[in-house]
């Protein structure tokens, strides 16, 4: 029970650091905002102070109407011609992750957001509004900032790329809900050679959406939000309150398509035989497809096929493979777009990826720990 307790107390430390951010949200107001007229309100650097954060350009204060659609109906901020917003937070514990979520809507009804750059000391990111990846007009993203230690000032940066907004197609973003969580790195257990292998370590979910969190190409798993795991096109990140979820409270729905899914690199012993396990389901959206996930370690690949009714179900699936290398690349990846009926894109969830020594008696292996742990104890003694 020791190493269980250990994972639990860890897991704790994975908190939302909402507070990090003030006004995160929007919704406490800039001063001097002109009493009788309706919003949206331009901001001025000589006339309104806008509460935790700095703005220049074109930046206006919007309210959710007929026009504009926000999460939760509240007030957020419209990044128009060169607009741009930054506050400073000061990180609050050592060596952390810090990923954010926050969502786009389009200024409009018939339009596509321009695009929003998010920039933090030691990253980047753009992000343009994705249609039908989910039921709303809106969309969350999910955006890896960096790792830091204690005490270190964070420059968190949201500029509109667009110079101009003539041409009605696009129109100008509008940012809110932004969430900022941080994450030490993820512990392993004795009973799995993967590190968040069941996605518990991801972007913070809205409250109250039911869309879950898009979390577009991210190449290096260094540097992505779903911590460990480099993302190939754009999955989306599902939690256990909304959808359908395996394991845990959160897992990843392959929604984009053609040649989409996830990867990570295991440090394996080469010639050593391997058994990856994995739970392959449904996310409980109406999507109704035959899945078919493509599970690939080193140079040992399997097409596993899931018949779906859209209703909420998974299986778990395991594939044998002996290490080509001792940093084995390991994968699942759908070829095939999915929708449902809605005209909204879905795909597999995939969840529960657990690697373990071929021949592994995860209770021979307890004893051994427990064991070990004794000796310790009475070494020290
Ligand atoms: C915004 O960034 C500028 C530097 O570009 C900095 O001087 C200013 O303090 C920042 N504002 C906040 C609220 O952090
Ligand atoms: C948006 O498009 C719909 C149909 O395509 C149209 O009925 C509506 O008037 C348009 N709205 C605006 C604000 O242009
Ligand atoms: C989630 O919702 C509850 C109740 O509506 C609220 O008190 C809480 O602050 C919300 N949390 C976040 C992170 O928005
Ligand atoms: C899985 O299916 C895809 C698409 O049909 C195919 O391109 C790929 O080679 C298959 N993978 C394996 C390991 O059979
Ligand atoms: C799927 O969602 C429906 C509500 O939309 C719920 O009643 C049902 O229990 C869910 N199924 C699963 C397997 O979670
Ligand atoms: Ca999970």
């Amino acid at each position: 029970m020791l190493p269980q307790m250990f994972v639990l107390s860890l897991l704790i430390l994975a908190t939302s650091s909402a507070d990090l951010l003030q006004n995160a949200d929007f919704e406490s107001p800039p001063t001097n905002l002109p009493k009788r007229m309706r919003p949206p309100f331009l901001l001025s650097t000589e006339n309104n102070i806008f509460p935790g954060w700095t703005f220049e350009g074109k930046v206006m204060y919007v309210t959710a109407d007929e026009t504009i659609s926000l999460p939760s109906n509240g007030h957020a901020v419209l990044l128009g011609e060169d607009g741009k917003i930054n506050q400073t937070f000061i990180t609050n514990a050592d060596y952390m992750h810090y990923v954010l979520s926050f969502t786009i809507s389009p200024d409009g009804q018939n339009c596509s957001a321009g695009d929003v750059v998010v920039s933090a000391p030691d990253s980047n990111g753009v992000f343009s509004l994705k249609q039908h990846y989910g039921k709303e007009v809106w969309q969350s993203y999910g955006h890896y900032l960096g790792s830091w230690d204690k005490e270190e000032p964070v420059n968190l940066v949201f500029q509109s790329q667009t110079a101009e907004f003539n041409s009605s197609p696009i129109c100008p973003p509008v940012i809110d809900k932004l969430l900022l969580k941080s994450m030490p790195k993820p512990v392993q257990d004795n009973e799995n050679l993967l590190l968040n292998g069941g996605f518990e370590y991801g972007p913070e979910f809205l409250n109250k959406s039911t869309e879950g969190i898009l979390i577009d190409q991210a190449p290096s798993p260094v540097q992505s939000p779903l911590l460990e795991w480099s993302v190939l096109g754009t999955v989306k990140y599902i939690d256990s309150n909304h959808f359908f979820v395996p394991q845990g409270k959160a897992a990843i729905e392959i929604v984009s398509g053609v040649s989409t899914g996830i990867q990570m690199a295991a440090t394996l012993v080469e010639g050593s035989t391997y058994n990856l396990e994995y739970m392959l389901g449904d996310a409980n959206n109406s999507c109704v497809e035959d899945f078919v996930v493509e599970a690939q370690a080193g140079s040992t690949g399997q097409n596993f096929t899931l018949p779906s009714h859209g209703t909420g179900s998974a299986k778990k699936f395991s594939m044998k493979f002996k290490a080509d290398s001792s940093v084995t690349p390991i994968s699942f990846m759908s070829y095939k777009k999915s929708q449902t009926k809605d005209g909204v894109l879905c795909g597999p969830v995939v969840d529960d990826v657990v690697l373990r020594n071929h021949g592994f008696k995860p209770y021979m292996q307890w004893k051994f720990l427990v064991s070990l742990y004794l000796l310790a104890i009475l070494n020290v003694q």
